[in-house]
């Protein structure tokens, strides 16, 4: 079947499950910044995610806001970009629906995420932390998205969203969602934890220490980068040494993503260098990329009801591409609309 064009188009979003990291700036708000004017942008705060594990109700809220101000601090402009929160814009929860039935049992039980966050206790996570995905492919879907900002964990679920959208177009005799492309490049895709350079730095991890949040003070990130686990070697002379040595490569990719720059130019600039150097030239630059943005964060915080003004302005244009696009949907499906 030869592709519908469709029109090129930005989806993507971040879960309020806890205070934005490091990982979230580098592998996508500052990615979903960049995109910001060269096509069509939609960023989500895609809060229904949130819930698949507990979040305090008197928590939630206040998270949601939280991440949309870093979206806001960091350069997202509504005029520009649709931000909106997921539950404010029920279609995602209708098409979601729809995708569940599309999806496959076996295509969920691949997912890596799913077994990484229900590890041994998989019988009582719930039923939403398992179909995270099918509402995943429904958030990008309903906007017919051509291209999605992710960092390295979410490929997986970009990847599944195209096989709904094959098989959605397959099943129904149809071409009518797109094959979306996931956009994963740069030195930064997936940031690793400051305590285990095997593990993905998360805003739900343990401990504090393994992650810079994107409010830490100037003090804080140093202490964080200071304690941060290395080898006991120095910064090798080329990028090439620095295989098989995780938490070297981590903060070297940290560096190189705050500074828009490749991880052979820190290498070139930092050759041999030891932790004692290379960790505080880190923390100082960290601290100047985000300081501006924390302190932006913290204006647009303190005025909650403005952030709620932007969330529901989205939400309104949000719907008006949505909803046509669900409608389309269930008469496709064959629901019957008196
Ligand atoms: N460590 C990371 N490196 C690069 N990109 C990352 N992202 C998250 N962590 C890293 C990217 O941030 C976007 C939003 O992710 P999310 O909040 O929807 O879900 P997540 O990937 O599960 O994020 P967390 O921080 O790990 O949250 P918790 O701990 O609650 O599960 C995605 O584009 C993601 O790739």
């Amino acid at each position: 079947m030869t592709q519908t064009t469709f029109t090129p188009r930005v989806f993507s979003g971040i879960k309020p499950s806890g205070g934005l990291t490091l990982g979230n700036y580098l592998g996508a708000i500052k990615r979903f910044v960049g995109m910001q004017g060269q096509m069509e942008t939609i960023y989500c705060v895609v809060d229904m995610h949130a819930i698949t594990v507990w979040q305090d109700p008197k928590e939630l809220a206040n998270m949601t806001r939280e991440v949309a101000a870093g979206y806001l601090a960091a350069g997202l402009d509504p005029s520009q970009s649709i931000l909106f929160n997921q539950s404010q814009v029920s279609a995602h929860a209708e098409l979601g629906w729809i995708f569940n039935c599309v999806a496959r049992v076996g295509w969920m039980n691949r997912m890596t995420q799913f077994k990484d966050k229900a590890g041994s206790n998989a019988e009582k996570v719930s039923l939403g932390l398992y179909a995270y995905p099918a509402l995943m492919a429904a958030d990008i879907l309903l906007y017919h998205a051509t291209h999605v900002p992710v960092g390295e964990d979410q490929k997986q679920h970009v990847e599944l969203t195209r096989d709904i959208a094959s098989k959605f177009n397959h099943d129904f005799k149809t071409e009518f969602f797109p094959l979306t492309t996931p956009v994963i490049e740069g030195p930064a895709m997936r940031i690793m934890n400051l305590r285990d350079g095997t593990k993905k730095m998360s805003k739900s991890g343990e401990s504090d220490m393994e992650r810079i949040n994107m409010t830490d003070d100037a003090d804080t990130i140093a202490k964080k980068f200071k304690k941060a686990k290395t080898d006991p070697a120095p910064l090798p002379e080329t990028v090439e040494g620095l295989s098989d040595r995780p938490e070297a490569r981590n903060l070297v990719e940290i560096y190189a993503a705050l500074n828009d720059m490749t991880a052979e130019a820190v290498i070139a600039e930092y050759p041999g260098a030891g932790w004692g150097t290379f960790k505080p030239a880190l923390a100082d630059l960290a601290v100047a990329k985000l300081a501006p943005i924390s302190e932006e964060m913290a204006r647009f915080m303190a005025d909650p009801a403005e952030i709620d003004r932007i969330l529901g302005a989205g939400a309104v244009k949000a719907r008006a591409i949505a909803e046509p696009i669900l409608r389309q949907t269930y008469d496709i499906v064959g629901l019957l609309r008196s």
